[in-house]
């Protein structure tokens, strides 16, 4: 590894993301595995977790006609409305059973405002409101950052669209990602992430 500080980013390794969730990621759980054995790489260690308030306006629930995975418009822009998944509190929103939480030095929720969404681990999905990552990761010094998890072509995609944004060195481990692919979403993704510089790793 280059000279600095890292940090894994874990980005919402949940049960509702994974085979059985509310919103399953075909072999979300087969990163697990992976994602512990990294782990003690890392001088810096966080997790996300998507933490919605059962009335979220990313829910095709409460759009009265809509159905799941079709889009809308809110304020900030195009928005994908989503299975209801990860409502706070539920067992869906914990993190998957065998996820080594333990190793983690900072957990992070986002998407718990009823009227925005947040696929990424730094702003809400109108890029301008912080989660507070970016205050954590400065504050230990970091400067590379490897981002795993679920989903590689949403909130995988966002958080390292924003890092690199924010100036950080990305790289994001694919085989430790799995994607929703939504009408060729993992292939745009791919490409805006390697646009932004993004390392793109086996
Ligand atoms: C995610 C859709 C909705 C993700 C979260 O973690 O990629 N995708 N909420
Ligand atoms: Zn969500």
């Amino acid at each position: 590894m280059q000279p600095g500080t890292h940090a894994l980013i874990v980005i919402d390794v949940q049960n509702d993301f994974c085979p059985g969730g509310k919103l399953a990621v075909t072999d979300g759980d087969r990163i697990v595995p992976r994602i512990n054995a990294l782990m003690k790489d890392f001088q810096v260690k966080v997790l996300t977790q998507d933490w919605h308030p059962a009335d979220h306006a990313s829910f095709a629930s409460q759009h009265p006609g809509a159905a799941p995975f079709g889009v809308t418009t809110m304020p900030y822009g195009e928005q994908v409305l989503w299975p209801d998944h990860c409502v706070i509190g539920t067992p869906g929103a914990a993190f998957h059973d065998d996820l080594h939480t333990d190793g983690a030095d900072m957990i992070i929720r986002k998407g718990f405002r009823s009227q925005i969404d947040s696929y990424s681990a730094f702003f809400e999905n109108d890029h301008a409101t912080p989660t507070g990552l970016d205050g954590y990761l400065r504050s230990r010094g970091v400067e590379q950052l490897m981002l795993v998890g679920l989903a590689t072509d949403f909130c995988v995609q966002y958080s390292a669209l924003d890092a690199a944004r924010l100036g950080y060195d990305v790289t994001v481990l694919e085989d430790a990602c799995r994607a929703i692919d939504l009408d060729g979403s993992l292939e745009a993704a791919r490409g805006a992430m390697v646009e932004a510089g993004v390392v793109l790793e086996g």
